[in-house]
């Protein structure tokens, strides 16, 4: 990747972080108001914790890929960060990967217990579509885009989506998977939501059928990619680096792209991928600056 777009890619993560965490704490505070007690300090802690936001940078890039111009997007980027916050919560408990650090920090259940973490996450979901509904006032889209947001939000968090790849990705365990049964676990459990994340982007700009597609397209492509680096990292980075327990995929058995083919070859089509994303919104027309810069970053990151 060049310079330029590590710096782009670097500095949209930052914006995108500051915007998003600071509407996510301010739900926390909201929470800790609204749920008495722990349940309450647990959905704050869970919220308000500090991740790299990609989806939200993705979906702050495809909204400005399409003509939007308003910063109250963040809101919708923070009402996807939620529901992938909801995943990692439930992701960490004893009966999924069973994990004790995230996000350099206790994970949910670690530092409250299961049964507190079980409820965060579950009530992160309702919270999800608050934030979204609020995000889509303050742009003042019209309440079918809301319905369009919401549904694609949902669906991607759900069956057909992460929980699907999620139950996929725990009955296989212990097994080798084949690499077209892996990809649909990458799909799912991961791809799903950071391919919503750039279609809510386009539809909160309110941008045509061509468009929306092209980001679809584009989002399928490096959600997919993102997974791969992901068991990349699993494999290569150390906790510290990841804030999260590194190595955990091969002490779970799990199928992965560096179990299927190794290190260097995922990398490469990770790599593959990324370009073949960019090539999506090339066909549309769309400007590629910040979302190339993006998924560069996404396939050559090191935490
Ligand atoms: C009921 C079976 C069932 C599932 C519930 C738990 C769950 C839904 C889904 C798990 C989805 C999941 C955690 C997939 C892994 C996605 C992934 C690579 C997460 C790490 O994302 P980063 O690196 O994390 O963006 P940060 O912390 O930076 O946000």
């Amino acid at each position: 990747m060049a310079d330029t777009a590590a710096r782009s890619a670097v500095d949209l993560l930052t914006e995108a972080r500051d915007l998003t965490d600071h509407i996510l704490d301010q739900w926390a505070q909201r929470l800790r108001g609204e749920v008495a007690g722990r349940d309450g300090e647990a959905l704050a802690y869970a919220l308000a914790t500090p991740g790299k936001r990609v989806r939200a940078a993705l979906l702050l890039a495809s909204y400005r890929a399409v003509g939007g111009m308003s910063p109250a997007v963040a809101g919708v980027a923070a009402a996807v960060e939620t529901v992938h916050t909801y995943s990692l919560v439930h992701d960490d408990l004893p009966c999924m990967d069973d994990d004790d650090l995230r996000r350099g920090r206790p994970t949910t259940h670690r530092r409250f217990d299961v049964p507190t973490a079980t409820r965060a996450g579950y009530l992160l979901v309702p919270v999800a579509a608050r934030v979204l509904a609020a995000a889509a006032d303050a742009l003042e889209l019209p309440p079918a885009a809301l319905g369009r947001m919401a549904v694609e939000l949902f669906r991607a968090g759900g069956i057909e989506g992460m929980v699907g790849g999620q139950l996929l990705d725990l009955e296989a365990e212990g097994r080798t998977l084949a690499l077209e049964d892996l990809i649909a676990v990458h799909r799912g459990k991961t791809g799903a939501l950071i391919r919503a994340a750039c279609t809510l982007g386009a539809i909160a700009a309110e941008a045509g059928p061509a468009e929306v597609a092209a980001l679809t397209a584009y989002g399928e492509e490096v959600g997919l990619a993102f997974q791969i680096a992901d068991d990349v990292l699993d494999a290569t980075g150390t906790s510290e680096e990841l804030g999260k327990t590194a190595g955990r995929d091969a002490q779970l058995a799990k199928s992965t792209y560096v179990s299927v083919m190794g290190v260097e070859a995922a990398r490469a089509e990770a790599e593959r991928l990324a370009r073949r994303a960019v090539s999506h919104l090339e066909s549309a027309g769309l400007s590629s600056g910040a979302l190339g810069a993006l998924a560069g970053y996404i396939v050559t990151r090191n935490s």
